[in-house]
């Protein structure tokens, strides 16, 4: 049995709210991770110096036979749908150091510590100087940003350190690794002292395997969390959201038998409505086995066998109802091997475009769509959980969408798990946000690993039609390359969805917009963001305005809106009102109406959000108060001028 056990003595929460390297990839990712693990083995030996070449030799070989596994349990990438698998949560109260300084990191020279705060060492006598104690810490609540837990730490940014502890009893045949849902920013993870490695970027899951680290009893597990901006990052120093810090998603331990299912891709084949094709892959040393693809209710079963490396191949015709937004038919699939077995439930649809369409299941259709945020209704501060998704579909829902964009960011898995069963498709991004250092081959190499965890984690959601690759990003030769690069990754991973971006647009006359922007070349449907009526003239500068496209593909108008503060009115001129938002969406709408290539809008945004770059007293702030819907659930004026036209869309089979 597995068994559980918090031995956190005491718990004292961060002054309790008033109101309430680099290592590009996941370890084992890519090489670097490796060398960054081994000096961590190696330093462990603080004993005298062996000084006999047997010693010497008994020496090398215990440690190869530490590393080994470790290393090796670093190469594996994330394991897809743990909700399917037998896991442990970590979430609650986990002990907190705020360390501005990085003293838990490196020493006065800023060189690493060879004994910094992961080592969680206690004084053994009364004389020894340690100058932390996470014991006495207060705590933190995982999931959570750290930011709306206490005022403290409403906008720090730079290092905090968790502790969890916990027991376990390991069984025979299996494998436990500690799966995380998304940190921000940069995370570096410990276990009993020992770094597992590090991860980067704020919103993409990542796991560690600590079947060889794991005790029976007194497990520690030490995160550093870091969410200091830096230019080359992803996203980079400027962006319009709140830096929300800390282990923002849950956290667990996932057992596994010794080899097992680690990821599959189970979907129609591109183009098809009923031929599935994808793959399966094993991890672990019995690589080469039968694998049995089941879907009971649509009495399906077929077996294939895996490679050398573990993967099979799956191809397959299937009479199945197909997913869409007014049915959203998941079925439960099974994937059986002889040493596992995991239960997902998916639904099976096409999508693809035709010239400007696009198309779901071979019709066309016209995306009825909404931005959301990642922040939570009511309380505030990141969204993580169930409920947290389900108010902001169903607000969605109620607006009259059948489409979301989940900007600017994957989100938790809870959104695209609940737009599955609710029917509502998926837009999906990376946060390639403004101004990214498009020169800086570590910055592209970081967006790809954001890319790859992005589709490892949803490739199986029915809902999720569009990878999104950039927003608004400025045209350069550079930030071209830099792009290409990534839609040629995420096609490599997925051929079988649409890809997108955010792009800009620009006047070709006073009232002519156009959209060339080189990049849509190598899209299938573009993305474009426009604020006429808020950043670009007045609300009824739209009537005058033209649109064209130099591309025949499908256009989504993918931001426009303007700031209204729930409950202040006056006249449709004067900003900040609902009456002015309510007039923007007015003259916006019956533009838009007017654009023959136009398939799809997704206005900016659900929900008010927090933003830095947002002060204004009294109005914002420090909040984005382009809400249709204002951060405590009040719907403003706007709200309804959208519902009419989605309604009325809907009604004309839309
Ligand atoms: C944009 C950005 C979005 C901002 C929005 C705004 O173009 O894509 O992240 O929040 O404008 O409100 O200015």
């Amino acid at each position: 049995m597995v068994e559980i056990l918090s031995t956190e003595p005491i718990l004292i929460r961060f002054g309790v709210l008033s109101s309430k390297r680099r290592a590009l990839s996941r370890t084992g990712l890519n090489n670097s991770n490796t060398s960054v693990c081994v000096p961590f083995y190696s330093r462990r030996s603080d004993a005298p110096a062996p000084t006999s070449h047997i010693m010497k030799s008994l020496l090398l070989i215990i440690f190869l036979l530490a590393v080994i596994p470790s290393v090796h349990a670093q190469q594996l990438g994330l394991i897809t749908n743990t909700d399917g698998r037998k896991t442990i949560s970590l979430d609650g109260q986990w002990q907190a150091i705020i360390d501005p300084y990085e003293s838990g990191y490196y020493d006065y020279r800023y060189q690493p510590s060879t004994n910094g705060y992961f080592k969680d060492e206690k004084p053994k006598t009364k004389s020894d100087l340690i100058e932390y104690d996470f014991d006495k810490s207060p705590t933190l609540k995982v999931p959570g940003d750290w930011n709306t837990q206490s005022d403290q730490l409403l906008f720090y940014e730079g290092t905090v350190w968790y502790k969890k502890s916990f027991d376990y009893q390991r069984k025979p045949n299996t494998r436990l690794f500690v799966y995380f849902g998304a940190a921000n920013y940069a995370t570096d993870v410990y276990l009993n002292g020992e770094k597992l490695g590090q991860h980067e970027g704020g919103f993409t899951a990542f796991n560690f395997e600590i079947t060889t680290l794991v005790r029976d009893t007194g497990n520690f597990l030490i995160v550093k969390v870091d969410n200091k901006r830096r230019r080359d990052a992803v996203p980079t120093l400027m962006t319009d959201w709140w830096n929300y810090g800390g282990i923002t998603r849950e956290v667990k331990l996932v057992e596994t038998p010794a080899t097992f299912v680690q990821d599959y891709s189970i979907q129609l084949q591109k183009g098809s409505r009923d031929r599935i094709s994808g793959w399966v892959k094993l991890s672990g040393d019995k690589l080469n086995q039968q694998v049995t693809i089941r879907i009971p209710e649509a009495a399906i079963s077929r077996s294939f066998t895996t490679d050398a490396t573990g993967t099979a191949a799956i191809n397959f015709t299937a009479d199945l109802k197909l997913w869409s937004p007014e049915n959203p038919k998941l079925y439960d699939v099974a994937i059986d091997t002889e040493t596992d077995q995991v239960h997902d439930q998916i639904g099976f649809r096409s999508i693809e475009t035709r010239g400007t369409d696009i198309l779901l299941n071979g019709k066309p259709i016209f995306l009825r769509g909404i931005c959301i945020h990642e922040e939570a209704p009511f309380r505030g501060g990141r969204a993580y959980s169930r409920e947290d998704a389900q108010t902001l579909l169903r607000w969605a829902k109620e607006l009259g969408v059948n489409f979301v964009r989940l900007a600017h960011y994957p989100h938790n898995e809870w959104m695209v798990r609940e737009a599955d069963k609710m029917g509502i498709m998926v837009w999906s991004e990376i946060p390639v946000y403004w101004t990214i250092l498009w020169e800086n081959p570590a910055t592209l190499q970081n967006a790809r690993n954001q890319v790859t965890e992005m589709i490892a984690r949803d490739r199986n959601r029915a809902s999720v039609i569009i990878w999104s690759m950039a927003n608004e990003t400025p045209l350069s030769d550079a930030r071209l390359s830099f792009l290409r690069k990534l839609i040629e990754h995420a096609r490599s991973l997925d051929a079988g969805r649409l890809l997108s971006a955010a792009m800009e647009r620009h006047y070709t006359d006073d009232h002519t917009q156009m959209i060339d922007d080189p990049l849509g070349e190598y899209l299938d449907v573009l993305g474009c963001n426009e604020y006429v009526g808020w950043y670009d003239g007045l609300p009824d500068k739209a009537d005058r305005l033209e649109w064209k496209t130099k591309y025949q593909k499908p256009v989504v108008m993918s931001e426009f809106g303007g700031d209204a503060l729930y409950g202040h009115h006056g006249d449709a001129l004067t900003r900040w009102t609902e009456e002015y938002q309510e007039n923007l969406y007015r003259h916006q709408l019956d533009m838009l109406k007017r654009i023959s290539f136009l398939r799809g809008t997704a206005p900016w945004i659900l929900m008010d959000f927090r933003s830095p770059r947002r002060p204004l007293p009294y109005i914002q702030d420090f909040h984005n108060r382009k809400g249709l819907i204002s951060d405590r659930g009040e719907r403003k004026k706007a709200f309804y001028v959208m519902q009419q036209y989605y309604r009325e869309l809907e009604r004309l089979g839309k």
